[in-house]
């Protein structure tokens, strides 16, 4: 991989309004709060995007710690210190514990910038071997059955290839078996708890044994990997962890445990997306199953996470949405369904342009770091 000299990052935090509220069984979204890094070289520009939420729920990062953790620790570690070469980033940051979102930002940048230098696509560059990648689509927990029936017809009709809906007490088997019984046999269909059970709930969990999904993601707490194994020797229905694997060596040691049978890759979640791919290794040397899921991202994730899908061992579809499953308006343009599927970019670095009027309408908070010396270059690097 070709070696950048950054020149300096900025950095802005967007709110995008979703075209409808995400509820999970951590709480209910109106509007997408996220981190965009843009990494300015010698010869390129790169961006990359932070998935933390606001509030610290699906994992322990949040916007503001991102926000911190990028000023006082990430850019004085890559800047003024010469060339670098992006597969060397995680190692330059690995002194700085966890902020595993925030790190896969940054590396992120400087991948897509470095890229653009070489004019290669980050999907040539990960080792894809598709153009099109199957798109599933998350729906959020509903007011009522008759509201979650209507989405996903409205979806089916748009072609989506698999449903998860999120689950948690009190949503879990009877809107899960009303959509098996309306919609039929051949439907692919999972359910997400975010990690809302305890093993005590095994009995619970038991009854989405005969609905036929194609997993059951999560069910319990991030840290529970023993309790995982044990819930997996009473379930039929395959367990996937997301929230747990926050690395390829936890990957490893889910798979050993037998806590997980398939797993979902995202790329914040492990820190970026070098680590995805080594878990992506790990799991087809393990014939574990994997695919691609989503943060509701903006087109610059969307489109690192299309590339990443691209790969040979992800055999379900992933939460790939078209844009607008989530936003009226992005900040790239929007990525659109095609029979189902979503076109993996080609164009170098990650093959969207950002569009400056529009990154503008929803900046909530901005600034430029220079390096050492280029301090002069910040009016021309914003
Ligand atoms: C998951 N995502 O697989 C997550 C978690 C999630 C697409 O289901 C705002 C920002 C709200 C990120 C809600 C999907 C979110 C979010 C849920 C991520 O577990
Ligand atoms: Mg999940």
């Amino acid at each position: 991989m070709t070696s950048v000299t950054p020149h300096g990052f900025e950095t802005r935090v967007l709110r995008i309004p979703l075209v409808a509220p995400f509820e999970t069984s951590f709480g209910r979204q109106d509007e997408r709060e996220v981190i965009l890094v843009r990494a300015v070289t010698a010869g390129a520009e790169g961006w990359g995007e932070c998935v933390t939420m606001p509030m610290p729920l699906y994992s322990s990062e949040h916007t503001e710690g991102a926000w911190d953790v990028l000023h006082r620790f990430l850019y004085p570690a890559l800047l003024g210190v010469g060339p670098i070469n992006p597969r060397h980033v995680a190692g330059r940051v690995e002194h700085i514990v966890g902020h595993r979102m925030t790190k896969a930002a940054v590396e992120l940048a400087l991948l897509d910038a470095a890229l653009h230098e070489r004019d290669e696509s980050f999907a040539s560059y990960l080792g894809a071997d598709r153009t099109h990648v199957p798109s599933g689509v998350s729906v959020g927990i509903m007011p009522s059955l008759d509201a979650l029936l209507a989405t996903v017809q409205d979806y089916l009709d748009q072609g989506y290839a698999r449903i998860k809906i999120k689950i948690r007490p009190g949503w879990d088997v009877e809107p899960t078996r009303l959509l098996r019984r309306t919609f039929g046999d051949d439907l692919l269909l999972q359910v997400d708890a975010n990690a809302a059970y305890t093993l005590s709930d095994a009995r619970l969990l038991r009854q989405l044994d005969d609905l036929g999904l194609l997993l059951i993601e999560q069910p319990l707490a991030e840290d529970d990997l023993v309790q995982h194994a044990a819930l997996a020797t009473q379930l039929q229905t395959p367990i996937c962890l997301d929230e747990s694997i926050v690395s390829a060596k936890v990957a490893a040691d889910a798979i050993t445990l037998g806590a997980t049978q398939v797993i979902n890759v995202k790329a914040g979640r492990v820190g970026g997306y070098l680590e995805a791919v080594r878990i992506h290794d790990v799991a087809r040397a393990h014939g574990v199953p994997v695919w691609c899921g989503g943060m509701l991202e903006t087109g610059v994730g969307r489109a690192a996470n299309a590339a990443l899908a691209a790969l040979p061992g992800f055999t379900l579809p992933g939460d790939i949405s078209a844009s607008d499953r989530f936003y009226a308006q992005d900040v790239t343009d929007p990525f659109v369904l095609d029979e189902g599927r979503i076109a993996v970019p080609t164009g170098p670095g990650l093959g969207v342009e950002v569009d400056a009027e529009r990154l503008e309408a929803v900046t909530v908070r901005q600034s430029w770091t220079p390096a050492p010396g280029h301090e002069a270059a910040a009016v021309v690097g914003l």
